[in-house]
């Protein structure tokens, strides 16, 4: 019932050549076997990578790409994926355009023909956008560019973007797959053989490889995975109409309701709506204020476990963005974002109506 931990390194061969299926853990690790077969069926797709976190899942992709080639963006993306394009990738002769990919015309607009890759995330961290999986795919394959898709935010349980057109599915598997804040990792999941070959390779050539343990752990969280995100989902619901009638309170961003621009989208592509909701109060002081008043919710970066955590993205999670490009995606410096948990959400409701009174 239980996979073991494999921490061999190194497995004895019958004779040069002649083996299990195993020679060196950086290549091939029965733990680490298992825990792709588990992911990858979980995504519904033919291949999984696991990788030592998410940042060491996208490098590696990435590293598929050479120099000339274009990626065009989501331009509200996990900071620190924005960091490995602006501060490591350009380094290497690749280019970048963001763009608003909720707007397909966007998209269509900043195609060229040196563009290989789009690359969306949805829900978008932190400001809960959603793309059209479908309709952006379409867009990019007629230019002949390939999509990958940041699934972190909704999960395989709430959307499987293979099934809406995507080539690449990219995971920080240190969120809600793990799900109790104790292990990083990361994975890539593909339906395209050759693809899957390639990156077979790079995991092997580039080394950003999970340990046993870690995938050990991620095995063991992700067993409750439909049944924390159902929760998480649910309570994030009730948070997110609570905060809209907070007179604190400027803007919520929650997929989930019906004011969100992008809600119909949300509704057909996804399963329920997710545990991560967005707030805007009146400024940077408002927002820092209402974070140390929390008391139920931890002032912690990341997300996707079972305690629910507050953060605020301008100085924390999106800080390696400028200030510039942070405000022309929208994320000001009066926004929270939280990560809800699996608390009692009367809880949590109460424990934000007081850090705002
Ligand atoms: O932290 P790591 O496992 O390397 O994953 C990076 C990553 C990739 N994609 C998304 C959507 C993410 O949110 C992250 C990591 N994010 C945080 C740590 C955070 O607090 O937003």
């Amino acid at each position: 019932m239980v996979q073991p931990i494999h921490m061999a390194t190194t497995f004895a061969q019958e004779a040069v050549g002649k083996h299990q299926g195993f020679e060196y853990s950086r290549t091939g690790n029965p733990t680490r076997n298992a825990l792709e077969e588990c992911l990858a069926a979980l995504e519904d797709s033919r291949h999984c990578l696991a990788f030592s976190s998410g940042l060491g899942a996208e490098t590696t992709l990435m590293l598929l790409l050479k120099p000339g080639d274009h990626v065009v963006y989501m331009e509200d993306v996990y900071g620190g994926t924005f960091r490995l394009f602006d501060k490591v990738l350009k380094r290497f002769g690749l280019t970048f355009s963001a763009v608003d990919a909720a707007d397909v015309d966007a998209v269509e607009n900043a195609m060229t023909p040196q563009t290989r890759m789009v690359w969306l995330e949805s829900p978008t961290n932190p400001l809960l956008r959603v793309v059209d999986i479908d309709a952006v795919s379409e867009v990019a394959h007629s230019h002949g560019a390939s999509v990958c898709v940041d699934n972190t935010f909704a999960t395989p349980y709430l959307q499987q973007p293979l099934h809406l057109g995507a080539d690449v599915v990219v995971h920080s598997s240190t969120k809600y797959i793990g799900g109790h804040s104790d292990v990083v990792g990361g994975a890539l999941m593909t339906n395209n053989e050759e693809l899957a070959k390639l990156l077979r390779f790079h995991q092997n050539a580039v080394g950003a490889v999970p340990s046993p343990f870690d995938c050990w752990l991620l095995l063991r969280g992700v067993k409750t995975l439909s049944i924390r995100v159902e929760r998480q989902s649910q309570n994030a619901m009730e948070v997110a109409r609570a905060l809209q009638d907070n007179r604190a309170v400027k803007r919520v961003f929650y997929p989930g309701l019906d004011a969100h621009p992008h809600h119909a989208v949300a509704a057909r592509q996804m399963r329920m709506f997710g545990g991560m909701v967005s707030f805007e109060v009146a400024d940077e002081a408002a927002a820092l204020r209402t974070l140390e008043r929390l008391k139920i919710f931890a002032l912690a970066e990341s997300l996707g476990a079972v305690e629910s955590l507050a953060e605020h993205p301008a100085r924390m999670t999106h800080a390696s963005i400028p200030a510039e490009e942070r405000k022309r995606a929208g994320v000001g410096d009066g926004l929270i974002r939280l990560s809800i948990g699996i608390e009692d959400v009367a809880d949590l409701i109460e424990d934000l109506e007081s850090a705002l009174a």
